[in-house]
């Protein structure tokens, strides 16, 4: 395996990169998950843009431009003959001093991993999944914007481990008002009286780019769809229930805090746009 970093390919093991730097001091930096499909990476424009979006919002400032990224990416996957896999775009505010101010940090550090990605087993999708709600609170949106995709993932870690100490694979957590956010690592979505329903990212979510497909296959499909703000009520009651992200794809969720969803078989809607999924990959990357 071949690890970019700043310019330079490395092999695995001599892929390192300094102490002190930030990201590893205090999580300070930006990230993104990327699929390949079939050679060709997906959504790279949108995956490349949102980081950009994350590095400005944290005063970020990358030392190349967005067109020169992409080429990075691209050589990345070339050189490991990639045909199918997972892209981990890292950058971090720099190697710095003992300290949380950012300023001796000169330059931040840009890693590309491009490597296999860690799938849910089919009979999920076949089957759907069960969920809890997490008692651990999503951060605020005014103390850190969720649009964010920060190296700061201890709140959603500690919902994981919640998950997974209750014997389920995901969480979804509420933010500090009560209201549903996201799952630890996917956007969540109900079908409720025939309407795709979605928590609006203030409430606490990533402006996921798998998200952003379902709600555009919604509109191709004539399906009424809403940003909206929900509530375990909300969950509860649902028809249907499904998360989205760049690992899971679309994931049926047919239980929640022990109760089944609808009648606790993923949906026939949640089916459609899993098949709508599906067609955008196969579009996109043929
Ligand atoms: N919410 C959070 C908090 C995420 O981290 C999503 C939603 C879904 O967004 P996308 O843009 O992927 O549809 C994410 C994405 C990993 C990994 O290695 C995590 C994500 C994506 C890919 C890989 O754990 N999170």
């Amino acid at each position: 395996m071949k690890i970019y970093i700043d310019g330079k390919f490395h092999d695995r093991g001599e892929a390192k990169i300094s102490v002190l730097d930030h990201g590893l001091l205090y999580g300070d930096g930006v990230f993104e998950g990327i699929r390949i499909y079939n050679r060709k990476i997906f959504k790279l424009t949108e995956h490349i843009d949102r980081l950009y979006h994350s590095a400005k919002a944290i005063l970020l400032d990358i030392p190349m431009q967005q067109a020169e990224m992409e080429q990075a990416v691209q050589e990345t996957v070339s050189i490991n003959a990639k045909v199918d896999g997972y892209i981990r775009l890292i950058v971090t505010r720099g190697e710095g001093a003992l300290g949380l101010d950012p300023a001796p940090c000169e330059k931040p550090s840009v890693i590309i991993i491009a490597g296999d990605i860690q799938l849910y087993p089919q009979e999920y999708y076949e089957k759907g999944i069960a969920i809890i709600t997490a008692a651990t609170r999503r951060v605020p949106a005014d103390s850190l914007d969720p649009r964010i995709k920060s190296l700061n993932y201890l709140n959603n870690i500690m919902a994981k481990v919640e998950a997974k100490q209750a014997g389920c694979l995901e969480a979804v957590m509420l933010n500090h008002e009560g209201y549903v956010s996201e799952c630890t690592a996917d956007n969540i979505f109900i079908i409720s009286r025939g309407t795709l329903l979605t928590p609006a990212p203030h409430y606490g979510a990533l402006d996921g780019i798998t998200r952003a497909s379902v709600i555009e296959i919604s509109q191709s499909c004539g399906i009424p769809q809403r940003d909206t703000a929900l509530t375990r009520y909300d969950l509860y009651t649902a028809d249907e229930c499904f998360m989205t992200g760049t690992g899971a794809e679309i994931m049926p969720v047919t239980k929640i805090d022990g109760r089944p969803v609808g009648d606790g078989k993923p949906g026939s809607m949640t089916k459609r746009f899993i098949d709508g999924f599906r067609n955008l990959v196969l579009q996109n990357n043929p």
